[in-house]
């Protein structure tokens, strides 16, 4: 059917799973005409509000259109759209952000609500009733089980190539019935390639040929290539003292144009046979892929540029051997994570002198984009590191001050740090060794004289295992909100 009589199908109130994660993989026609049924319902005065659950972050016409008529009432776990944050951001939605790994198991256990509707972008469906995906997997087992009714979107754009490069996993269970994943290798595949639902449940198939986001990468920025020269000098030093094998450790990276240059930068670099498992699948990976330096990636979804679409979809048959696509319980697990003892590279928004990291909310209180997977990572990784540039905004904010606004990963998770000034390493440190380290390798020069001030202050009253001035810690972000600077 049309995705306007799909969309007519919909109760106000309902809670819908999409598929869709970091801009791949999210149904397109469905979404946009849930929207506009939306906005004629308003215009006639009726209320009409519907909860949405994804994987991670979608597109302009899944979280822009629905956000844009004020059709979302919750929307839950990720999103990046700048029309969704600023909905939230102005208080006129709900937005609960979760870790990845999470999402799937509290739906399980009825933390979440009932779903009434799952909305699943595949790129065929074969006679037996089974699924092939698209781009991405994330919750789609999940929302396939348990929602009431199902929709499938068909995507035709999509080659049927892909089938055989998914791995989905059936065998997880809720407490006390659970069992190990049985997960040794990046690379293993432990489930069957096709998602399934009851046949009797799907109410509407549309199709669409519409593509993926796509969206393009920057060239790498000097700050981006000072970063990514950091993490791979200090990852030949851990390979020389015997902490990492030559080859590495699965590596996990996160979205985004500094996670881009890290593997840009290790394309260029000293390793051979690396291996990736990671959250979404990007450009840079794909080139590591492509030129063999990776011998293979696991992933939840393909996030990728138009150009770099070209060449994975012309290559399709050489990436199907070394790439699969999971569910993300499964790609962010933290028994596969910790097994599999990955390298996870994430981004932030800032990291105080302590190494707690915030990776989420601007000045405290507005949310950027959400926790994502970085918490999977980050608490269960062999390494982690955490990167950002010294300073945003042209300089008018330290990306380095003396208490996050907003706590996602607390200093008992980070591990290293890391700007374009330099890298500190945190293991083993007590916080005021910490402190000293990070404001002497990572803060910006501009900053570098206040944080010491700050950190010799606090040292001269008060506790002493933290040291803080409490009635000036979060000075630096009050002093921004009214001056537009953290600088004084
Ligand atoms: O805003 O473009 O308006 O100037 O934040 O910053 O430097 O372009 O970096 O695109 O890599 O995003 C943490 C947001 C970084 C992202 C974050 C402003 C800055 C700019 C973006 P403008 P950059 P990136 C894998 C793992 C959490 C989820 C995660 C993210 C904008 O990486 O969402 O890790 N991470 N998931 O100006 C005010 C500061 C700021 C600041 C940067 N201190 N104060 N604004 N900005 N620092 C993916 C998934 O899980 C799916």
């Amino acid at each position: 059917m049309s995705a306007e009589e799909a969309a007519a199908l919909i109760e106000p109130g309902s809670i819908i799973g999409m598929s869709g994660f970091t801009g791949a993989g999210y149904p397109k026609a469905f979404p946009q005409a849930l929207a506009s049924r939306i906005a004629a319902e308003h215009e006639a005065g009726h209320p009409f509000r519907v909860s949405i659950w994804t994987g991670a972050s979608t597109a302009p016409e899944l979280d822009g259109a629905l956000a844009k008529v004020d059709g979302m009432e919750m929307r839950l776990p990720f999103q990046s759209d700048p029309i969704c944050r600023e909905k939230i951001n102005t208080g006129k939605m709900h937005f609960a952000d979760m870790h990845l790994s999470h999402v799937a198991q509290h739906a399980w256990f009825g933390f979440l609500g009932h779903l009434n509707v799952a909305v699943i972008e595949v790129c065929a469906i074969h006679e037996d009733g089974s699924f092939v995906p698209t781009m991405a997997v994330g919750n789609n087992k999940t929302w396939l089980d348990l929602a009431d009714k199902v929709i499938l979107e068909v995507n035709n754009r999509l080659p049927l190539q892909l089938d055989g490069m998914h791995d989905i996993y059936y065998g997880t269970a809720i407490p006390p019935q659970r069992v190990p994943i049985p997960l040794y290798g990046p690379h293993d595949r432990i489930g069957v390639p096709h998602l399934r639902c009851d046949p009797s449940k799907v109410i509407a198939i549309v199709e669409t040929d519409a593509p993926d986001r796509n969206t393009g990468f920057a060239a790498p920025d000097e700050n981006s290539e000072r970063i990514a020269a950091h993490i791979i000098d200090f990852l030949a030093h851990e390979v020389k003292v015997g902490r990492l094998p030559k080859e590495l450790l699965p590596l996990q990276s996160g979205v985004g144009n500094v996670a881009n240059a890290v593997l840009a930068g290790l394309l260029k670099g000293p390793f051979d046979g690396m291996t990736g498992y990671t959250e979404v699948l990007q450009d840079g990976m794909l080139d590591l892929v492509r030129a063999g330096k990776m011998k293979s990636a696991s992933a939840s979804a393909i996030s990728l540029s138009s150009e770099a679409l070209d060449d994975f979809l012309g290559n399709i048959d050489y990436y199907r051997e070394r790439i699969v696509l999971r569910p993300q319980e499964i790609s962010n697990h933290p028994e596969v994570v910790r097994r599999l003892g990955v390298i996870g590279m994430n981004s932030m928004i800032e990291a105080d002198i302590y190494g707690n990291i915030n990776s989420t909310h601007v000045l405290g209180s507005s949310m950027m984009n959400g926790i994502g997977g970085s918490g999977d990572f980050a608490r269960n990784s062999y390494l982690n590191f955490f990167v950002t540039p010294s300073v945003a905004k042209g300089g008018k904010i330290s990306c380095i001050v003396p208490m996050c606004s907003h706590v996602d990963h607390t200093e008992h998770d980070t591990q290293v740090i890391v700007t374009e000034q330099g890298l500190a390493d945190l293991r083993g440190l007590s916080p005021r060794q910490r402190a000293q380290i990070v404001i002497d390798r990572c803060a910006h020069p501009d900053y570098r004289p206040m944080l010491q001030d700050y950190f010799d202050r606090a040292r001269q009253s008060g506790g002493q295992h933290t040291p803080h001035i409490l009635g000036e810690a979060l000075a630096w972000h009050d002093r921004c909100l009214k001056t537009g600077t953290m600088r004084l």
